[in-house]
């Protein structure tokens, strides 16, 4: 069957026809279909990546940068190619401003050690919102117990969103750094990240995107958005788990010291000490997770066989129906604003707990996230101490959000 959702630069999106192309979207849960809603947390993955992994292990697999021998060439070329495409992905201006990472986490972890080490001095402050994930409060605050660091949070307004004015007061003479989800994992929000850095630009203070949630789900373009670094899994977005990226401007990360120390990231070592290889490889020490790094490059291609403009304008009108049906269920609480959001849903029903309702919905082949999401900080402004979550990706259809529905329906009877 053909589902058509209306939206602006999708005419005929064949939902159906992408859905074959995703092996594990069709298999039976507790005797019902598979409607994987738990997206936000990790996607499933086409058959292009999963053949590009296969194809890596059976043909190419050897070690990256060290051989001279074919296959060693092979697996060179593979990864090399995908730091490429994934770079092009997000309109880079250079592959070798492309760290890979084993995910957001890593990549903001990366960053904290290496920009704090290198630039960051006692009584410095950075800005987090107040909806950041662990990865991007945690790294700040072991920084904070290194270095002497202030560690600021820039709080929402009600309904999810930031206000400028808010953060232009809590910038101070010491402010250097602004670190910020782009997309909130919980509340679906989706942050002005550009006016941030615009307004940052002005008073020389560098800004971090966490781009896990939007990279996936829309076009993202680095020199557009303005920022200095842009941190992204592969994993939520099509490519294999263990798989991420730190985009940084050239000429910072020039500057900062390396985070790990080991094989392939030095130019030279002497008894007295080391110097260190170019960009990018100065922060990729050890052997990489080349499979990996192949088989996002098949997700990246994936996705531009069907256009990221094309998935962001169908998830949005996605989005969309999902929130208007939910709404219209009485007891459903939304959190999170209705417009200018991604496709995460969090959400409580009435006299139900989480927990209880995310294993119910399980029974019937929904698969939903429950939790604090790894953003207490969030949990405690929202005075939850979890919620339920929905998630759409660019597969899910409107049959499924229909049947979604309907289960909340039943599980408000049930208990
Ligand atoms: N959020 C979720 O269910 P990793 O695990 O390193 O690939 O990504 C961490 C991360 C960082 N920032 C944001 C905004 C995220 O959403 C995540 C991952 C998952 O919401 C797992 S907790």
């Amino acid at each position: 069957m053909k589902e058509t959702l209306d939206a602006p630069s999708v005419k005929a999106w064949d939902v159906q026809k992408i859905r074959e192309d995703f092996p594990s979207l069709h298999q039976q849960v507790h005797g019902r279909p598979l409607v994987y809603l738990d997206n936000a947390a990790t996607t499933q993955k086409p058959r292009r990546v999963i053949d590009a992994l296969r194809h890596y292990y059976e043909h190419d697999n050897a070690n990256v940068h060290r051989g001279l021998h074919a296959l060693a060439e092979r697996a060179t070329a593979g990864f090399e190619a995908a730091r490429e495409k994934v770079a092009a992905l997000i309109h880079a201006p250079s592959s070798h401003e492309l760290i890979f990472t084993r995910g957001t986490s890593e990549s903001l972890n990366l960053l904290a050690y290496a920009y704090g080490s290198s630039f960051l001095t006692s009584g410095d402050e950075v800005i987090l919102t107040e909806m950041e994930h662990h990865s991007n409060i945690v790294p700040w605050f072991l920084m904070r117990d290194m270095l002497g660091i202030r560690v600021r949070f820039w709080e929402m307004e009600e309904g999810g969103v930031l206000d400028l004015n808010r953060l232009n007061d809590l910038i101070t003479p010491r402010t250097r750094l602004i670190s910020m989800t782009h997309m909130s994992n919980v509340l679906g929000t989706r942050n002005p990240v550009e006016q941030v850095c615009a307004l940052a630009r002005d008073k020389n203070i560098r800004v971090i995107v966490d781009g896990a949630q939007s990279v996936p789900s829309m076009p993202v373009d680095v020199g557009a958005l303005g920022c200095d670094f842009l941190a992204f899994s592969a994993h939520k977005m099509g490519g294999p788990t263990g798989m991420g990226a730190l985009w940084g401007r050239e000429e910072i990360l020039k500057e900062m010291r390396p985070f790990m120390g080991g094989g392939e990231m030095i130019a030279h070592v002497s008894k007295e000490g080391a110097t260190w290889a170019g960009l990018p490889h100065k922060f990729e020490a050890g052997t990489p997770h080349i499979a990996g790094a192949i088989g996002w490059g098949a997700a990246v291609d994936y996705i531009e066989t069907i256009g990221m403009e094309a998935i962001h304008a169908y998830e949005q009108a996605l989005t969309a129906y999902l929130l208007q049906q939910m709404s219209a269920l009485e007891d459903v609480t939304l959190f999170g604003p209705t417009e200018n959001r991604g496709p995460a849903v969090s959400f409580k029903l009435r006299g139900v707990h989480p927990f209880d309702l995310t294993q119910f919905l399980d029974q019937l082949g929904v698969a939903i996230r429950v939790g604090h999401h790894c953003a207490e900080p969030l949990m405690h402004r929202l005075g939850e101490s979890a919620t339920a979550r929905a998630s759409l990706y660019y597969y899910n259809t409107r049959e499924e959000v229909d049947i979604f529905v309907d289960a909340l329906r039943r599980a408000r009877d049930f208990f």
